[in-house]
C-alpha cells in the first residue's frame, strides 16, 4: 500500500474523516449515473498484469483510474469494487495462493472500514462472490482473459463513462487534500533535482535525486519525469536519461510530479545555470504564468485562458525583442504557436491528464477547441473544485522554426535572437491550481513555500 510519508501530511484521522465523505459522494454520483443509464450495479476492475512477449515476466502494473476513485489501493491487480446503490461498496481483494510472489496482505488503513472486503484467491472466486445475474451490471475495466464467461456484463458503456468522468472533474475535499500532499512530495523532489543540476549532475543523477526525495520508485510516479538539459528543453516530452554530463551546462527543464494515494501532481520548472538573456526570459515567463494564475476562478472559460496566454506571450516576445512585428501582428499571423505549441493546461487528478476535459454535459456532446489550437485538452468552463495545471511555455523548436522560416512568418521573427537562445531549449513553468468560486489555490507554490520553511 503506497501512501508515502503519511505521518507528515494529512494525519490518518483527517484522511479517514475526509475519505468517508469522499466515498459517500462517489456512491451518490455513481448511483445517479447508473440510474440515468439504466444499470442496477457497477463492477470496476483494478487492472491486469500484462505478460511480456515470450517471457515469464510482466510489465509493471498500472492501476485503472476508475478503480482509484474508490480506493487508494494502487498495486494489486485483479481486485474489483462492486457497488450496488444504497449498500456499502464491496472490495473483492485478490489474494492468490502463491509461493513465487508474496500475496498482498489484506489492507488495513484509513479507508478500509468503509468497504466490505472479500478475499478472493482467483478470478473464479471473484465471480462466485458476485450476483449470479450480471445482466444489469456495468463493468469498467479491460477485457481480462475469462471475462467472456461472465455473461451479461455491459462492458465499458460509453454513456455511463461520460456521466462518471464529467463529475470526476469536481474534486472532493479528500481529493484536494491528496493533491496538496502530492504537490508537497513533488516540490521536495524538484528542490533536490535543482540542487543536483547546480552541482553538475547528469539527467540520470537528477532523476535519481527526484525519486529519492519523493520516496517513490519510477513506476509509482504519475508519469515519467521529463528532464532536459540545454537544447533538449525544446523537446516537449523529452524522454532520454543520459549518464554523461554535457560539456556546457546552460539550462534545465524538469517536468515531474509525485503521487499521493493515487492522486498526481504535475509540476514544471526551468532553471538557467547563469544570469543572462535566458535567465531574464525565465523571469518574464514566471510573471506571465502568475498573471494567468491570478485570473483563474469559477465561471472562466478555459479556452479564453488559453487564448489569453497567447496574447500575453505575443507581448512578451515583442518586449524581449524576439519579433520584428507588433504583438497584434504576431497573434494574427500565428507566430505565437511556433513558440507555444501545446495547451496552456489540463484537468489533473487520478490521471495526470484527467478525463472529461471536453464535455459540455454528460448527454450533450463536446465543446470544440479554438481554431488552430489542436492540442488543448480542456475546453470547459471552470467550476469550484476543478484542479487544473497552468503551464505556459516558450520553446525554440527546430522543426516549428523551420516551418515559420519557410512561410510568411519569416519576416516577423528576429532570427539573430532566436539563434542565440536556441542552445537553451525552452521554458515551461507549471503549477497545479484548485479552482474556487472567487479565485484559486496554487497547490504548487504553497508546496514549494512549505518545503522551504525550516
Ligand atoms: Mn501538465
Amino acid at each position: 500500500m503506497a501512501v508515502p510519508h503519511l505521518q507528515e501530511f494529512p494525519s490518518a484521522d483527517t484522511l479517514e474523516h475526509l475519505f468517508a465523505a469522499h466515498l459517500s459522494a462517489v456512491c451518490r454520483r455513481t448511483a445517479t449515473a447508473l440510474e440515468a443509464c439504466g444499470y442496477r450495479d457497477l463492477l470496476v476492475h483494478s487492472g491486469s498484469l500484462r505478460p511480456l512477449f515470450q517471457d515469464d515476466r510482466t510489465h509493471p502494473f498500472e492501476v485503472n483510474a476508475p478503480f482509484k476513485v474508490w480506493t487508494p489501493l494502487s498495486d494489486v491487480p485483479d481486485c474489483f469494487v462492486h457497488f450496488v446503490p444504497d449498500r456499502p461498496p464491496r472490495l473483492l481483494f485478490h489474494r492468490p495462493t502463491d509461493y513465487w510472489y508474496k500475496p498482498a496482505p489484506l489492507p488495513q488503513a484509513y479507508w478500509t472500514d468503509r468497504f466490505e472486503i472479500v478475499p478472493c484467491s482467483d478470478l473464479q472466486g471473484a465471480r462466485a462472490a458476485l450476483p449470479e445475474d450480471l445482466s444489469h451490471t456495468a463493468y469498467l475495466g479491460e477485457d481480462f482473459g475469462g471475462l467472456a464467461g461472465w455473461a451479461g456484463l455491459a462492458l465499458n458503456p460509453p454513456r455511463l463513462i461520460r456521466h462518471l468522468d464529467y463529475h470526476r472533474a469536481v474534486k472532493t475535499p479528500y481529493e484536494l487534500a491528496c493533491l496538496r500532499a502530492a504537490n508537497r512530495l513533488g516540490a521536495r523532489g524538484h528542490r533536490a533535482a535543482a540542487r543536483v543540476f547546480t552541482a553538475g549532475g547528469s539527467t540520470f543523477d537528477i532523476e535519481l535525486a527526484f525519486l529519492a526525495a519523493c520516496g517513490q520508485r519510477e513506476q509509482e510516479l504519475p508519469y515519467n519525469p521529463i528532464i532536459a538539459l540545454n537544447e533538449n528543453g525544446a523537446v516537449l516530452h523529452y524522454q532520454m536519461l543520459e549518464r554523461e554530463v554535457p560539456p556546457a551546462r546552460r539550462s534545465l527543464l524538469i517536468d515531474a510530479g509525485a503521487e499521493f494515494a493515487g492522486y498526481a501532481s504535475d509540476i514544471t520548472r526551468t532553471y538557467a545555470h547563469e544570469t543572462g538573456e535566458f535567465a531574464d526570459l525565465i523571469g518574464r515567463m514566471d510573471t506571465l504564468q502568475q498573471t494567468l494564475c491570478a485570473q483563474v476562478k469559477a465561471g472562466i472559460d478555459w479556452r479564453e485562458v488559453h487564448l489569453r496566454a497567447h496574447r500575453l506571450l505575443a507581448a512578451l516576445l515583442a518586449d524581449a525583442d524576439l519579433l520584428t512585428c507588433s504583438a497584434e501582428e504576431a497573434i494574427d499571423s500565428q507566430v505565437t504557436t511556433v513558440f507555444l505549441p501545446h495547451g496552456v493546461g489540463h484537468l489533473l487528478g487520478l490521471q495526470v491528464h484527467d478525463a472529461g476535459g471536453f464535455m459540455r454535459a454528460p448527454e450533450e456532446g463536446d465543446i470544440e477547441r479554438p481554431e488552430s489550437h489542436p492540442y488543448l485538452r480542456l475546453t470547459r468552463v471552470l467550476e469550484p473544485g476543478f484542479v487544473v495545471t497552468m503551464e505556459p511555455g516558450l520553446y525554440f523548436i527546430d522543426t516549428l522554426l523551420a516551418a515559420a522560416r519557410a512561410d510568411r512568418r519569416r519576416r516577423l521573427i528576429r532570427w539573430s535572437r532566436i539563434e542565440s537562445l536556441r542552445p537553451y531549449g525552452g521554458i515551461r513553468i507549471e503549477d497545479d491550481l484548485a479552482v474556487t468560486a472567487t479565485g484559486c489555490e496554487n497547490l504548487t507554490r504553497e508546496a514549494f513555500n512549505a518545503e522551504n520553511a525550516p
